[in-house]
């Protein structure tokens, strides 16, 4: 198993503010928040970056974004809206390297740009 920050959160190593969690997949809000609310879904499948994910796994991509539309739901800003990323190396912005998605919402968000 790898030994991200997230699979420390995983395997209850530090704390973190779990939002949902099922034998797929955790979910938790980001330590830095650049929204109102930032949850971020993460796969319990090692996979580093998305160059890594092979297509047998498929379904973990998919879980996450099923996942992060049934807490908007759920939440109540699902028809407000909100933003799904996902960062990949060093130009995407990754700096934790274990797969996740970033679900941001909560006020409008401005484009993505530079
Ligand atoms: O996103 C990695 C994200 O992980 C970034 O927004 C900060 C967040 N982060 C880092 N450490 C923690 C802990 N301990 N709890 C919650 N959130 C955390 P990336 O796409 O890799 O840049």
């Amino acid at each position: 198993m790898s030994d991200t920050i997230f699979h420390k959160i995983i395997r209850r190593e530090i704390p973190a503010d779990i939002v949902y969690e099922d034998e797929h997949l955790i979910a938790f809000r980001d330590i830095a928040p650049q929204a109102p609310v930032h949850v971020l879904f993460v796969p319990k499948t090692d996979v580093a970056t998305l160059n890594d994910l092979k297509p047998s796994q498929a379904d973990v991509i998919g879980r996450l974004t099923l996942a992060a539309a049934e807490y908007a739901r759920q939440q109540g800003f699902a028809e407000d809206g909100y933003r799904v990323v996902m960062n990949c190396n060093g130009h995407g912005g990754q700096t934790v390297f274990q797969v996740h998605l970033h679900l941001v919402a909560g006020a409008p968000l401005g484009r993505f740009g530079t």
